[in-house]
């Protein structure tokens, strides 16, 4: 290993002890882009790998709401601005039981490289809670939306750094945000947060773009392959806003979703998950209770089967996982590399840990595709989105989708050059990895040291 790379990967372990998932994502990340940095000594010398590992900043702020009973709790917000070197920071925020500054900034660094891939002009950032959004009333999640912007307002903007949603963050809670932001600015600045509703400055497409985005980097894949969508049969973990637009795309391409999954088990419905009624069903489904996916199987008379998880199942052509971080490990990626299944294209971010990633790319028989290129498509609608707001008018649903579509294709056909300009043949993940480093590098190269 290149000594370069190995001492900053010491560094980082030696440094972030406390956070195993940035470390995790880092480790991944240097390792992918190697030969890029074998063939440019200049940037040792300029610190160039610290300096993209360490956030330009991080804030950290106290989150206070009162419940409907009038009691207060005390929750603790983040935002990560991890790199402006492309264009304002940019990336989601997360109301989640487990949100720590690990997570945060595992994600702001994916982030990053991810909006890279976008070919458009944004950095990377995120930001969210630990508030546990779960059982909460309506009141409950305006107060507390309204608390958290009250603190984060003064470091964002439109032209600075523009949240949207990530888990438990929708369109719902950016409304809640952004009124908070407008009633404190008194201005009305619609780009400075992107997944809005339709009615002040949201974009059509965008619940659906990552989703829908997935199942254009798919098809690039299988066409790669000289395979189709047609007849596929897919296996997808969760069954969130992100699943949700891969069984709606997957279908309308003639391929099905025959697996979902969510926290209490999964659901197996050989027929797929293609009608509009079942779509539907999913989505109020997710509203009453976002913790079980068993009524579906109930209502729809297929298998559910509880508490445990799909993987290793041989009766699907591709596996996306598309629910939460390191969601398949080691032994699960054994029982998916055993299963034959040729294709696992990540969806969720970063949802194999590297010990299995390793594995699964070790298989010759398997095609792995990296979630931070397959997932781009939400937070590059998000960028189209900015794109409305500063030209004060909104795109048809047809642009906005051939937008999407074609920033899919280019994405994988910019991950397959990339990858193939080192030797390194159709590798997906550090395709993706070295073409998103690229651009950033050469920025943050010409902007001079900071
Ligand atoms: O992980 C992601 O890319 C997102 N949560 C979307 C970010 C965005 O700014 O739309």
């Amino acid at each position: 290993m290149d000594s370069y790379i190995k001492n900053t990967i010491d560094l980082i372990y030696d440094t972030y002890r406390t956070q195993p998932e940035f470390v995790q994502a880092v480790e991944e990340f240097l390792l992918s882009i190697e030969p890029v940095i074998r063939n440019h000594p200049e940037y040792e010398k300029n610190d160039l790998l610290m300096r993209l590992v360490t956030p330009e900043r991080l804030f950290k702020f106290r989150v206070v709401w009162t419940d409907d009973e009038g009691k207060a709790h005390t929750n603790m917000g983040y935002r990560c601005q991890f790199n402006g070197a492309i264009g304002p920071y940019k990336g989601g925020l997360r109301f989640q039981k487990n949100v720590n500054e690990s997570i945060i900034k595992f994600l702001a660094f994916e982030q990053t490289f991810k909006n890279s891939l976008t070919g458009l002009p944004i950095g990377g950032g995120k930001g969210g809670s630990d508030f546990d959004p779960a059982g909460k009333s309506e009141a409950e999640i305006m107060r507390f939306c309204q608390s958290f912007m009250s603190a984060l307002y003064r470091y964002i903007g439109a032209d600075v750094d523009v949240p949207a949603g990530d888990m438990g963050v929708s369109q719902r809670e950016i409304g809640y945000l952004f009124g908070q932001y407008r009633r404190l600015k008194g201005n009305f600045e619609n780009g400075v947060l992107t997944g809005k509703g339709l009615s002040y400055g949201g974009s059509l497409i965008r619940p659906e773009a990552t989703g829908y985005g997935a199942v254009y980097y798919l098809d690039e894949v299988l066409k790669h392959e000289n395979d189709t969508l047609e007849g596929k049969r897919i296996g997808v973990s969760g069954y969130g806003n992100v699943a949700w637009g891969i069984m709606k795309k997957a279908a309308e391409l003639n391929a099905k979703v025959i697996y979902m999954s969510g926290p209490d088990g999964y659901i197996r419905d050989p027929e797929g998950i293609i009608t509009e009624e079942k779509l539907n069903y999913i989505l109020e489904m997710r509203m009453k209770d976002p913790m079980h996916c068993r009524p579906y199987a109930d209502r729809f008379k297929c298998e559910f089967i509880e508490g445990k998880k799909f993987w290793g199942v041989e009766d699907v052509d591709i596996y996306m996982p598309a629910a939460v971080q390191n969601d398949v490990g080691f032994d699960t990626a054994k029982l998916i590399a055993k299963s034959g299944v040729k294709y696992y294209i990540e969806v969720a971010n970063m949802p194999t840990t590297n010990d299995a990633l390793t594995l699964l790319r070790s298989c010759d028989h398997m095609i792995v595709a990296p979630s931070k290129a397959v997932n781009a498509g939400g937070v590059g609608v998000s960028a189209l989105e900015m794109s409305q707001n500063s030209e004060r008018l909104s795109w048809t649903k047809e642009e906005v989708d051939s937008q999407l579509h074609r920033m899919m294709v280019n994405i994988h056909k910019e991950s397959m050059k990339a990858a193939e300009e080192y030797g390194l043949g159709y590798d997906l993940v550090s395709g993706a990895n070295i073409a998103g480093f690229k651009k950033v590098a050469d920025a943050m190269m010409e902007q001079g040291l900071f």
